[in-house]
């Protein structure tokens, strides 16, 4: 059998970019200001080693909607499929989450999502949004 070592380590929420992690959760989250498109802004995260926020757990969304500031994108879509909505992770999102009459496709243009304070929205992938990236700070093998 193959001697398969692998490192376990923990990866830190990087701070010092301005990432904020919560103490109980240990979730890793930043509010970026400035207003990019859907895709800017998840390469945006990417640089951070992150990803949009995937807001899949109830913690989560309470992060995601504690933002009073107008709306931020967050890492879920329907861009594979047309009314499919899945978080970046592959997911599928709970269509409760959504404000009352959304998803609605608005001009057949909607498929990236939004947060609220009072709810998720599907929005044209190329407004620009404030968002909210991610770091994973879970315990990570890594191959070595
Ligand atoms: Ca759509
Ligand atoms: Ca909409």
């Amino acid at each position: 059998m193959p001697n398969l070592v692998r490192e376990v380590r923990q990866i830190k929420c990087p701070t010092d970019l301005g990432y904020m992690e919560d103490p109980t959760s240990n979730i890793c989250s930043k509010i970026h200001e400035t207003k990019l498109s859907w895709t800017s802004a998840q390469a945006e995260c990417e640089k951070d080693n992150g990803q949009l926020f995937i807001a899949d757990t109830q913690a989560k969304r309470d992060i995601s909607i504690k933002v009073r500031t107008g709306a931020v994108f967050l890492g879920a879509s329907d861009l594979d499929e047309e009314g499919v909505w899945k978080w970046l992770n592959g997911e599928p999102v709970n269509r409760t989450l959504f404000s009352p009459n959304e998803p609605n496709n608005f001009n057949g243009h909607e498929n990236c999502m939004s947060a609220r304070s009072t709810g998720y929205n599907d929005e044209k992938c190329s407004r620009n949004f404030k968002y909210i990236c991610e770091v994973p700070t879970k315990k990570a093998y890594c191959p070595n």
